[in-house]
């Protein structure tokens, strides 16, 4: 049937990576035959749907010592049917890249490698997603659509998620920006901070705004995350804050081009391989 969910239909060949303080679990399976990546992400409490949940759980008491008492909550049947078999944890390796290897190693490597952008033009070209737009900019040199992640559910405003996703379709990352982005970049702060306080009464020091080095994707996007969610990959060892990345560039406007920039790597990242290869690491 069309309507069936095709998480339903999951054969789970193993769990890629599992975080049990994020409580969200990366599962290679197959549904139907063909290959794919499921995440399961806990959402954030909600007051209204709380006392459902508890009325329908199990609890079962752990221990109790004065006025303290812990218990361990059974979700429903139903809910708990996908059971975790395998734990396969990567390691991961912080990895040094100066604009040399960048150019030497890492453009040639993602010039090959990268994941499809298809779903970045189709949001742009509003043939996916385009009822989910929450602003857009058309501007062809500074412009950029802001829409939910699809990490967010859009329930509630504690994990707040959106990005903006640039117009044009000749930067790659934060590698490739000089002062001549300024204009572009000041657009999404100003105006994703304005349009994210009209639509969800959230203002500008509620909000985490950043770009990632190394993206998944590679073509210019800024996260807009609120600040009481630690979103993956919010973390200094990947998130480059918007507010530094335009005082960089206005400092020096080949900053991202020569500095030295640092990100983490999966074990079996390819990239890392070329690291490696190449004697850096
Ligand atoms: P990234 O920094 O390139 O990589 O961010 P990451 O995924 O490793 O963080 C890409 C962002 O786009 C992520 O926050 C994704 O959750 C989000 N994203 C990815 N896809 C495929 C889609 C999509 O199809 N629609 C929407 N709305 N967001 C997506």
């Amino acid at each position: 049937k069309s309507t069936e969910s095709p998480v339903a239909n999951l054969v789970v060949t193993r769990i890629l990576r599992e975080c049990a303080r994020e409580k969200n679990v990366f599962i290679h399976g197959k549904v139907k035959d063909q290959d794919a990546v499921v995440i399961l992400e806990k959402t954030p409490f909600r007051q209204d749907t709380l006392s459902e949940l508890l009325k329908a759980s199990e609890l079962k008491l752990e221990m109790k010592n004065d006025v303290y008492s812990t218990f361990q909550l059974h979700a429903p049947a139903h809910l708990n049917e996908k059971h975790i078999k395998k734990y396969l944890h990567q390691e991961v390796f912080l990895v040094e890249e100066s604009g040399e290897d960048y150019r030497n190693l890492t453009l040639p490597y993602i010039s090959g490698q990268s994941f499809s952008l298809q779903w970045v033009y189709n949001i742009l070209e509003k043939k996916a997603e385009a009822d989910r737009i929450v602003f857009e900019d058309p501007d062809p040199k500074t412009g950029f659509v802001l829409l939910p992640d699809f990490k967010w559910d859009q329930k509630q405003l504690q994990d707040l998620y959106l990005i903006a996703i640039i117009h044009r379709r000749d930067v790659k990352s934060l590698r490739d920006l000089t002062s001549e982005h300024l204009p572009l970049l000041t657009n999404i702060r100003r105006k994703g901070e304005d349009t994210i306080l009209q639509k969800y009464s959230v203002s500008a020091s509620k909000l985490r705004v950043y770009l990632h080095y190394q993206p998944s994707y590679y073509h210019l996007h800024v996260h807009f995350t609120s600040l009481e969610y630690n979103a993956p990959g919010c973390g200094v060892e990947r998130a480059h804050l918007l507010s530094d990345v335009i005082q960089n560039l206005e400092a020096d406007s080949t900053y991202y081009h020569n500095r030295s920039l640092t990100f983490p790597l999966r074990a079996d990242d390819g990239l890392l391989l070329r690291f490696r290869e190449a004697g850096k690491l």
